[in-house]
């Protein structure tokens, strides 16, 4: 339950509910909105304390979330959306769609320099490369890990974009930390590994959720209430495509939630239609139609020889059109935002 006090509430008479709550065992959570004091109740009421609340006249209304367990998340627990701030880059509602491009995989000092140069000329927000690389094989290249995350901080350093990364595995916080990593990125895989997501949370750092390939919008959003109740509240949604029947591309991206998070959530959400498609001619269209749906962002690969990637090449965009999907997104936002 949310409980919403009227605007002009005095501090003492907040205090007091949140006191009141605390003696019977009731855990709350404050909102950061500034406009009206907001609690998330956590726990259960006690009988009786119910209707002693529906007697305050502080609280105007008493909101259930979405969905049961739904707190810090909730629409209800913010009037304002979040606008999650990396950098000088900001991700959410009133800003410019924000594009975050880059490299699959860190591939080396000079390959993702030379990249970050395309990705930042071509007017993307945020340079993107996996240094630590989840791959279905064991055979499949696995990335340069801390050597990687160097070299990515480097070259996002030259060009001056923040930088994003996935963290794969809860010890290799202090190093993603030390390394300067602007944005921690939870990876599909692990969208459910409660012990990364707690870790992650305690970094201070931004973190960016993707969907998990075969997670309900509901796990997904408690995945990121987990996140909140660890202490970080700059987290960014990302549908990157669920797994369906279909095998024509490599997953369904699933837009339909799009305009459903609006209302269930005050979190902004970026769309990768990368991974969703795997073909990166449908990437351009993906892009065009996810901004329309009210994505707050767009995370695409970008390759200057897409065949010699070392990862996800077929996916991998040029710089030329990584500069049309720029220009079409900025346009689109103007229009729909
Ligand atoms: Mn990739």
């Amino acid at each position: 339950m949310i409980l919403r006090c009227r605007r002009g509430t005095p501090e003492e008479a907040v205090t007091d509910i949140e006191r009141l709550l605390q003696e019977n065992g009731v855990r709350t959570v404050r909102s950061p909105e500034a406009r009206r004091p907001i609690l998330a109740v956590l726990d259960k009421l006690p009988g009786g304390l119910a209707e002693e609340l529906a007697a305050s006249p502080h609280i105007e209304e008493r909101a259930a979330p979405a969905k049961g367990a739904f707190r810090q998340v909730s629409r209800a627990f913010q009037d304002e959306p979040t606008v999650v701030r990396i950098g000088k880059l900001r991700i959410g509602p009133g800003h410019p769609c924000a594009v975050i491009a880059g490299p699959c995989s860190v591939e080396g000092r000079a390959r993702v320099l030379e990249n970050a140069h395309r990705v930042k000329e071509a007017g993307a927000h945020m340079l993107r490369g996996g240094a630590f690389k989840p791959r279905t094989s064991p055979y499949a290249f696995q990335g340069f890990g801390v050597e990687g995350l160097r070299q990515l901080k480097d070259a996002g350093e030259a060009v001056g974009l923040p930088v994003i990364s996935e963290i794969m595995d809860a010890a290799h916080v202090p190093a993603f930390v030390d390394q300067g990593i602007d944005c921690l990125q939870i990876g599909a895989r692990n969208m459910q590994n409660f012990t990364l997501l707690k870790a992650v949370a305690r970094a201070g750092r931004p973190v960016l959720l993707k969907r998990g390939l075969a997670a309900t919008v509901e796990e997904w959003l408690l995945a990121a209430e987990y996140l909140m109740e660890g202490g970080c509240t700059q987290v960014v949604l990302c549908e990157r495509g669920i797994r369906t029947f279909e095998t024509a591309t490599r997953n369904t991206l699933d837009l339909t939630i799009l305009p459903l998070l609006r209302q269930w959530t005050h979190l902004p959400v970026v769309v990768d239609p990368a991974h969703a498609s795997g073909i990166a001619t449908l990437i351009p269209t993906l892009c065009r139609a996810s901004v329309a749906a009210g994505a707050d962002g767009l995370a695409v690969e970008v390759h200057l020889e897409p065949a010699i990637a070392r990862s996800d090449g077929p996916q991998a965009l040029l710089p030329g059109e990584l500069k049309q999907v720029v220009a079409e997104a900025r346009i689109l936002s103007s229009l729909f935002g």
